[in-house]
């Protein structure tokens, strides 16, 4: 029986009914109750497999299909009217077309199944920043990940109230996990999104990436603020106060290790401390005061497994260790705990690899494959399912409606040379411009040549709901309603290398001692060398206390080196990415972008 008045929802829901033919519908009000009973009924059906309780107290483990464990960007789709609107950095076709082709694969998928219907928030319940969310699906695995991604159940309705019209429609069926007919498609002039035949988490858990960055950035440009693909923390000074700060970096870059941070042994002596508010989904608008307000539109991590342990991020880890969901990792049937790549240098002996089958770990991890790579015992991409509750740095901020003030925004990339360790942009027009300008080496990691540069927008390559040059346009605008109180804009990249290829920069905690800087320029209390690119750290600004035998005085100077001839090489290519990439293939860029590339051209010519 539906759960709400609202004649929107209800309306809607019968159509998929219509549409899916499903056995039952059970709409989900977020009990304990009827969440035990799904676990419950999952585990009985295989879906869902129970680990150690008394180890991993709440916590289940998930195998997908071989096929479906990634997001599926070549199967993304922005349907919008015109292929304009969607523009060069999305896949476009025209909505009535889509829907044509989609229908059929819809009707009856859901037969002889059941038909859960959710109710979300993305956002604290009732913060003016929040928005709801109604996704249908036919799987426990989804209603039990966005049970823990989101604020999920009656009160979502509640929020929404009687009337609204005002909440994203997300259709997902799982149907025959066939990847050749595997679609994620956003209709963001319907809010709308449908997503078929896949059933792992970023494709299916439709408030994530689908609602929370591609259509809500379309909803941000239309409403006047931001949806954005970052991280935010805050740094609590010895004085007590909080300063907080974004950051957008690609994948591969260390999101939820930055927003996790701890800070080195003189800095938590001295009383700093680092609080998260969001690992991955920023959503910003400006508040009464005039500042720009932050939320994270999450209520969970949905974070990478591989490479996470005690010393890399002792918090994410720490808040897998109950109620979470494992994706595609490794189980050791000795005592039914979980295990993934760099989480020990002991595989289980007696070890379930990520596909189903039983393997001795050291000697399966030893064999090298076809590809020169090892094989993994779980998936590079395996993931856990984690409650923000349970992260020991979680801020106390994180559930504030009115969100969190920004202080400082920071994009980065994985850069070998060229983009020293921090600089600041000279204003708001500029740091836009160094958003545009992410970029980020492919790793080893990745298909693909290594060292390779790609270019991703805000980190937002796949997540821009609509023309990548409006959303530049809006960027701008949000900079003029700030006006002086906007957030000031770095850009930062721990990836330096020496000609060695070994890294300059040791990263993790030290990560600090940039957030430091950072900080002090935006309280006005350090100054800095203006280079062609940007202001740069004086060497004495940047504190090495603890790590001076690591990073020597001339390390530090290759770090924040600004070589002009790179510069110019990397102008050139901002020029070719401009007109090949974007204007030659419909995006509209802004002239103050084009302008700001003329004034560090002719900077670095003098
Ligand atoms: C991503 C993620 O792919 O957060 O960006 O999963
Ligand atoms: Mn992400």
């Amino acid at each position: 029986m539906s759960l709400t008045q609202n004649p929107n929802v209800n309306k809607w829901v019968e159509e998929m009914i219509a549409l899916t033919k499903p056995e039952k519908v059970v709409w989900i009000d977020g009990s304990e109750e009827q969440l035990a009973q799904l676990k419950a009924e999952a585990i009985s059906t295989g879906e869902m497999i129970e680990l150690n309780q008394e180890k991993l107290p709440g916590c289940i483990y998930h195998r997908t299909k071989p096929n479906d464990v990634a997001r599926v960007e070549d199967r993304t789709f922005i349907c919008t009217k015109t292929k304009e609107d969607a523009g060069p950095t999305n896949n476009w076709m025209a909505p009535d077309e889509m829907k044509a082709m989609l229908t059929p694969l819809y009707d009856g998928s859901m037969k002889g199944r059941t038909m859960y219907v959710i109710p979300y928030s993305m956002g604290p319940i009732g913060s003016p920043l929040a928005k709801v969310g109604v996704e249908v699906t036919d799987s426990i695995y989804v209603v039990l990940n966005m049970n823990i991604m989101t604020r999920m159940g009656k009160a979502a309705f509640e929020n929404l109230g009687d009337t609204s019209d005002d909440f994203v429609r997300g259709l997902h069926s799982k149907a025959d996990v066939d990847p050749e007919k595997r679609y994620i498609v956003q209709f963001p002039e319907e809010n709308t999104i449908w997503s078929i035949n896949s059933a792992y988490g970023g494709n299916v858990l439709l408030g994530k990436k689908c609602f929370a960055l591609r259509i809500a950035s379309f909803q941000g440009k239309n409403e006047g603020w931001m949806a954005e693909h970052m991280l935010i923390l805050g740094v609590k000074k010895p004085d007590g106060e909080v300063k907080y700060i974004t950051a957008a970096f690609p994948s591969a870059c260390g999101k939820t290790n930055l927003a996790m941070l701890i800070p080195p042994e003189g800095y938590k002596k001295a009383g700093y401390e680092v609080f998260t508010v969001g690992d991955d989904i920023a959503w910003m608008k400006p508040g009464e005061d005039g500042r720009l307000y932050a939320i994270n539109p999450e209520n969970g991590f949905f974070g990478v497994a591989p490479g996470t342990n005690a010393k890399s991020n002792y918090n994410a880890l720490a808040s897998t260790k109950k109620n979470t969901i494992f994706t595609n990792v490794a189980i050791n049937n000795d005592d039914m705990t979980v295990w993934w790549e760099g989480l020990d240098k002991n595989p289980p002996v007696n070890a379930t690899e990520w596909k189903g089958a039983k393997v001795n770990g050291p000697e399966f991890t030893s064999v090298v494959g076809a590809d020169g790579k090892k094989q993994t015992l779980a998936h590079p991409n395996s993931r856990f399912t984690a409650p923000a509750v349970n992260c020991p740095c979680i801020s106390p901020e994180f559930n504030n409606p009115k969100g969190v003030p920004v202080t400082a925004i920071i994009f980065g990339g994985r850069r070998a040379s060229t983009t020293p360790l921090v600089y600041q942009s000279f204003d708001w027009t500029h740091g836009t411009y160094i958003g545009s300008a992410v970029s980020s080496e492919t790793t080893a990691a990745a298909t693909g040549a290594v060292g390779v540069l790609r270019h991703d927008p805000m980190a937002m390559k796949p997540f821009i709901g609509y023309n990548v040059g409006d959303y530049w346009a809006h960027w701008l605008e949000m900079g003029e309603k700030l006006g002086d109180k906007a957030p000031k804009i770095f850009n930062v990249n721990w990836f330096k290398k020496d000609d060695n290829g070994n890294f300059l920069w040791p990263g993790f905690g030290d990560n600090m001692r940039v957030l430091d800087w950072i900080i002090k320029r935006c309280e006005g209390t350090v100054d800095a060398v203006e280079t062609p690119i940007g202001y740069i750290p004086k060497k004495e600004d940047i504190n090495l206390e603890g790590i001076e035998d690591e990073v020597t005085p001339e390390i530090l100077d290759k770090l924040l080196d600004v070589d002009t001839d790179l510069w110019k090489k990397e102008i050139a290519e901002m020029r070719r990415y401009y007109k090949e990439d974007i204007a030659d293939k419909g995006g509209k860029i802004p002239a103050a972008l084009y302008e700001v590339l003329d004034k560090i051209e002719a900077r670095l010519a003098k």
